[in-house]
């Protein structure tokens, strides 16, 4: 069963609903300004371009990425790892928009977490059928902060699994505009998001964007 956590296609903002002891759902909290969002990814990724990078095991992601901030999250044969500069351009990667940076700190904050440093903005891109397995986020070395995810474009179906690889996992839709902020004792559980299906989204055409706030240090 695939839980609809905000059920109405109208623009709802300001509804926060508990999706576990540490982890709340900021339905439309993006909604007012997702176009500047939009645009200042579209800034970022005019210095360091989108590119699906190698997993240590040697597999092509279908989601591709990029980064904004003092770190960024990267992956090749060699393993996972957070660095300043970006491997494609060897330049530090472009600092974080200050509009991106407010509306994590205002999610994170509504969601009860004070004082959220974020010093890495990844985004993904997903195509039609782009997915991303079951993981863990675990790279950071400061597991006491949250994860802030924005949500825009195209919807997906987010699976989010327990502290273990394996056992019964939730279901529900991540649509354009939500915000989603992820900590306490739900910072380690395993997620993914199930392939993309084909459908348009009038600021992103065919294009799911989920742009996620890392705090890695102290
Ligand atoms: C739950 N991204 O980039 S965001 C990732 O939609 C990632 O692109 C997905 O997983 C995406 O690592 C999901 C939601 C998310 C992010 C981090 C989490 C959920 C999380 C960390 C712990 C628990
Ligand atoms: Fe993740």
């Amino acid at each position: 069963m695939t839980t609809d956590l905000f059920a109405s296609d109208h623009a709802q903002q300001n509804l926060t609903v508990p999706i576990g002891p540490g982890a709340r759902f900021l339905g439309g909290f993006l909604l007012a300004d997702a176009a500047a969002i939009l645009d200042a990814v579209a800034d970022v990724t005019a210095r360091s371009p989108f590119r699906h990078l190698t997993t240590p095991g040697g597999q092509q992601m279908s989601v591709a990425m990029s980064n904004c901030g003092s770190l960024g999250w990267v992956s090749d044969r060699a393993g996972y790892r957070y660095q300043a500069t970006d491997p494609l351009t060897g330049k530090p990667w472009p600092p974080m928009p200050a509009l991106l940076l407010e509306r994590a700190q205002q999610a994170a904050s509504q969601a009860g977490y004070e004082h959220f440093q974020p010093d890495v903005c990844l985004i993904n891109r997903y195509t039609t059928g782009a997915r991303m397995g079951l993981h863990q986020d675990r790279d950071e070395n400061n597991l006491t902060a949250p994860i802030v995810s924005f949500s825009l474009g195209v919807s997906a179906v987010f699976i989010w699994g327990g502290l273990q690889r394996t056992g019964k996992a939730q279901r529900f839709v991540l649509k354009h505009g939500d915000a989603v902020v992820w900590g306490g004792p739900d910072r380690l559980r395993f997620h993914g998001v199930a392939p993309v299906k084909a459908d348009e989204h009038a600021l992103t055409g065919p294009l799911r964007i989920n742009i996620t706030f890392r705090q890695t240090g102290p």
